[in-house]
């Protein structure tokens, strides 16, 4: 079994670095409630997922590597996509299926995607990104590039085959790859329990696919840094992939239309105490870079960029009959553009 050591680089985050978190994680927050607002307006076509209680999640990982490694994601992405720095206007704009969306309308909350990023989707259908992942891993190591591919995906996709038959291939080919599952405890309306035999899911992968396995705490940024600091330097090392079991929390429902009567009001509560953003601004009050009058003005701040945001996608055309043959293959064809 190959084993991980601890993490062996100094990887301590700059005062703007920790600052610049805070405010994407204000901003993701406030951008999902500002959706969820949306989607009760009926603005919002098809599913839509929100991120509330996961948000250190994604931006301490993405915090962790760099703009040129590959993120890949299932459908709870908005996250992901906010932290990888993309600019919040198509991301509504998708959302409201207009033609400025970041999918130009066509895929919605479950398909955002920016290429230049490197920010390869959202992906609706539960498990099916993860072999894409190794494709990109296997692509790295093929032009024997010095990058990643983060992949992300949920409790619920643990069981499913393709996530064995990928992780099977990225352990054979010893393919620069992070595996991350946030496990925020259900699968729609089913607790990890209930599915999967064994549940601590970091002991899933070494025995059986020679990936080695490690668990952090989801709802501190500082903790999922350092962890995929470290994960990542392991892969760029060329040892091959690694297996990341995140503890995280989801507090709103599994989509907009969830009655939730599989948990309680408590258990959510009990969560909410240890809020990922106010666990990092403690952290800065800590060390004075923030203060009572600052994070309200941060938050105002950020209140106004997501109404404004919002108002202008809102007012965004919605797109023609004829962009009906556009983006339907990569290169031109037939009639399609
Ligand atoms: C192959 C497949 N089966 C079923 C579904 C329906 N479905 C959508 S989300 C979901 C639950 C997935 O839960 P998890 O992976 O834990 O992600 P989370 O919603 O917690 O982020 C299911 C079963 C699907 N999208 N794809
Ligand atoms: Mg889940």
């Amino acid at each position: 079994m190959t084993t991980v050591a601890e993490p062996a680089i100094k990887a301590e985050p700059t005062d703007a670095e920790l600052m610049q978190w805070y405010r994407q994680m204000v901003l993701i927050r406030q951008f999902e409630l500002r959706c969820a607002q949306s989607y009760q307006q009926q603005k919002v076509g098809g599913f839509c997922h929100l991120y509330v209680g996961q948000e250190a999640v994604a931006v301490g990982s993405i915090g962790a590597i760099r703009k040129e490694d590959y993120v890949i994601t299932a459908y709870r992405d908005h996250g992901h996509a906010i932290a990888r720095g993309m600019d919040i206007h198509p991301l509504f704009a998708e959302l409201y299926g207009k033609r400025t969306g970041c999918s130009h309308g066509k895929g919605g909350s479950m398909h955002f995607f920016d290429a230049e990023k490197n920010f390869f989707g959202g992906h609706a259908i539960v498990g099916a990104h993860i072999p894409l992942a190794v494709g990109l891993g296997w692509a790295i190591k093929y032009r024997k590039q010095d990058r990643v591919a983060l992949c992300y995906f949920g409790d619920g996709a643990i069981n499913q085959g393709s996530f064995h038959e990928a992780l099977n291939l990225a352990g054979l080919f010893k393919l620069p790859c992070i595996f991350l599952v946030e496990n925020n405890e259900y699968g729609m309306g089913t607790h990890v329990r209930r599915a999967s035999a064994v549940t601590e899911l970091k002991l899933r992968t070494a025995d059986a696919y020679g990936i080695p396995g490690k668990d952090v705490d989801g709802m501190d940024t500082l903790a999922m840094y350092k962890m995929v600091r470290s994960a990542a330097e392991y892969c760029r090392q060329g040892n091959g992939s690694i297996f990341l079991e995140v503890k995280t929390y989801r507090y709103r429902g599994h989509s907009m239309s969830d009655p939730q009567k599989y948990r309680s009001r408590e258990e959510v509560a009990e969560y909410q105490k240890h809020d990922p953003i106010g666990r990092l601004e403690k952290v800065l009050h800590e060390r004075r870079l923030l203060d009572d009058a600052k994070t309200s003005a941060i938050a105002d701040e950020i209140h106004r960029m997501v109404e404004a945001a919002h108002e202008k996608a809102d007012a965004d055309p919605m797109p023609d009959n004829d962009d009906v043959w556009t983006d339907i293959y990569a290169q031109p064809f037939g009639p399609y553009r």
